[in-house]
């Protein structure tokens, strides 16, 4: 075929194309628009019902930290100021109904489950300290509360468990400043130029090898812009057990290679020449390297989706709805996004998914990052779910929700913008032919899905959370890993645990695990449902 035969056939494509828009667009006599649904014909779709999984509103927190307070018979400290000897309340969140009560208000007529909130308390200041859950209900306004933590985890959850609060890590920071760093003076202003704000302390988990131990490798780093790849090789091992914090000790410290028993043997040996004393680094303030500051402008904006009649799909409350798909939506305050009831043309495939943990296991030639298996579950992946920023985190024009949660605090707070909903066009066809033997003719089918987004920063990662709706009925759970990463000093052999990212970086050999629950009821719909919830069939993914 030369050139001007397929120009020529070109020419009567594009002519076919164009007579057949013509006879849709002319047939019945009146202008039909070739362009979808609009939005406000979604709008008629959705359901009250889906609030049976909504979060807790700010309200109803209040109402249940009332309740807590009036009906504990206990002083309550706001957690943001607590000591390990406090009472206090570690975060309160919805107590969603079983599957069966659900399925049987929204499939058979069955009656609205209560709306209950559970209440997690840290008892710190009995004789015998201890970790309660609490289920109050029924909302907005409790008047009962059952203590459900031995039906839930067969005895009673001691209390060196809990994880630890802000306010013990303001307790820890400000240990080593007031106490422990002092005994080490010399060393920290000869070696780190330390004026008691230039070092910044990076937790690991866990905190121990045992149960009871409640001890801490704290890493320090150049307190400057992204300071997780500025490590300076020292790492203090704090024993903050002690519900006392006046008993907190140093159990063990690392600089360069070397193990001390303590700062204060440091120190010791450090004035007597027997330190071997490691590359002394300055970082500039902005971090240098690890800044997130752009090296260059763009030159010119980036391109931006166009939707031309708007959305075609429409958010209300906790529910999102689309020609061929719906779900309800939240954000739980520990284990992050979870969804419910997500439908195809009307049919539930999938009862929840949910995302459960983010955990992280590293080696390294240092203590901390040998021993760190961080489970960002016990952190909080709702809790660090942050606002996003238009243009940059979610397309411009994508429709942003706010969550609330209660954690750490007697008052709820917000995440102004943190979840974002588009549709995104894929740019290529999701299917497409052009023929050109014995007839002529093309098809073509616009490649478009349906996304839910939320991102959460933990310490130095951020997580990207994508849960994307396909037209052919797939469903794509999706999770992206951005930010920083953590690093060790480099020192010795740390090339056998990782790569050398820094002139005094090692970027530690690690391993992503992201567990979510996945209960499908692909086929399900007319069943008689008189069961309580799936098993939690769950997979684990490297990435
Ligand atoms: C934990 O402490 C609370 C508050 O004092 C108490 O009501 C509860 O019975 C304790 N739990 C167990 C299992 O001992
Ligand atoms: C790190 O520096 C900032 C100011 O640049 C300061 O507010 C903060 O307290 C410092 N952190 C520590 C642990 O000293
Ligand atoms: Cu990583």
């Amino acid at each position: 075929m030369n050139l001007k035969t397929v120009l020529i056939l070109l020419v009567l494509a594009l002519a076919t194309i164009v007579a057949l828009v013509c006879v849709l667009l002319t047939r019945g006599g009146r202008p039909a628009s070739c362009e979808p649904q609009s939005l406000s014909s979604q709008e008629g779709k959705h359901r009250d019902q889906s609030l049976v999984f909504a979060d807790l509103t700010p309200e109803e927190m209040k109402q249940v930290v009332t309740y807590l307070q009036e009906n504990l018979r206990v002083p309550l400290v706001d957690a943001y100021n607590a000591n390990p000897s406090d009472n206090c309340i570690y975060y309160v969140d919805v107590q969603l109904p079983t599957k069966a009560e659900v399925l049987g208000f929204l499939d058979h007529g069955g009656r609205r489950p209560p709306r209950q909130a559970l209440a997690v308390v840290y008892f710190g200041n009995q004789p015998d300290p201890n970790v309660t859950e609490d289920v109050l209900g029924p909302l907005p306004k409790p008047t009962t509360h059952q203590d459900i933590t031995v039906q839930k985890y067969g005895g009673k959850l001691p209390y060196h468990r809990r994880p630890v609060l802000d306010a013990e890590y303001k307790l820890i920071a400000g240990y080593l400043r007031r106490t422990a760093f002092p005994t080490a003076l010399t060393f920290l202003n000869q070696i780190f130029d330390y004026d008691g704000t230039n070092l910044a302390a990076m937790t690991t988990a866990p905190r121990g090898f045992q149960s009871g131990d409640r001890n801490t490798w704290c890493a320090l780093f150049h307190n400057v812009s992204g300071y997780f790849l500025h490590p300076v090789g020292l790492e203090v091992l704090v024993d903050h057990g002690s519900l006392d914090v006046s008993q907190w000790r140093v159990r063990k410290v690392f600089y360069n290679g070397q193990y001390y028993g303590g700062l204060v043997q440091l120190e010791s040996e450090f004035k007597q020449g027997r330190v071997k004393v490691g590359p002394v680094t300055s970082v500039p303030p902005d971090g240098g390297f690890s800044s997130m500051q752009p090296r260059a402008a763009p030159r010119a904006p980036f391109p931006l989706q166009y939707e031309p009649q708007g959305p075609r799909y429409s958010v209300r409350n906790n529910q999102v709805v689309s020609q061929a798909w719906s779900f309800a939506f939240g954000m739980n305050v520990n284990t992050g996004m979870r969804l419910f009831d997500i439908r195809f043309k009307g049919e539930r495939i999938v009862y929840e998914i949910s995302v459960q943990d983010a955990i992280s296991v590293y080696g390294s030639n240092c203590p901390g990052g040998m021993s760190t298996r961080y489970m960002d579950g016990s952190f909080g992946i709702g809790r660090f779910t942050y606002p996003l920023v238009r243009g940059v985190d979610c397309p411009y024009s994508a429709t942003y929700v706010d969550t609330h949660y209660l954690a750490q605090s007697p008052n709820p707070r917000i995440n102004k913008n943190s979840i974002c909903i588009f549709e995104q066009n894929s740019g290529s066809p999701l299917r497409r032919h052009y023929s050109n033997l014995q007839s002529l003719y093309y098809g073509g089918l616009t490649n478009s899905a349906l996304l839910l987004r939320s991102i959460a920063t933990l310490g130095n990662y951020d997580y990207i959370w994508d849960f994307i709706f396909y037209q052919n009925g797939a469903i794509e759970a999706k999770v992206q890993a951005t930010g920083y990463m953590t690093s060790s000093f480099f020192y010795g052999d740390g090339l056998d645990y990782g790569n050398r990212v820094g002139d005094h970086t090692l970027g530690t050999v690690h391993t992503h695990s992201i567990n979510y629950k996945v209960d499908l009821d692909v086929g399900e719909s007319g069943k008689v449902t008189n069961r309580r919830s799936h098993a939690n069939p769950s997979k684990s993914e490297n990435v």
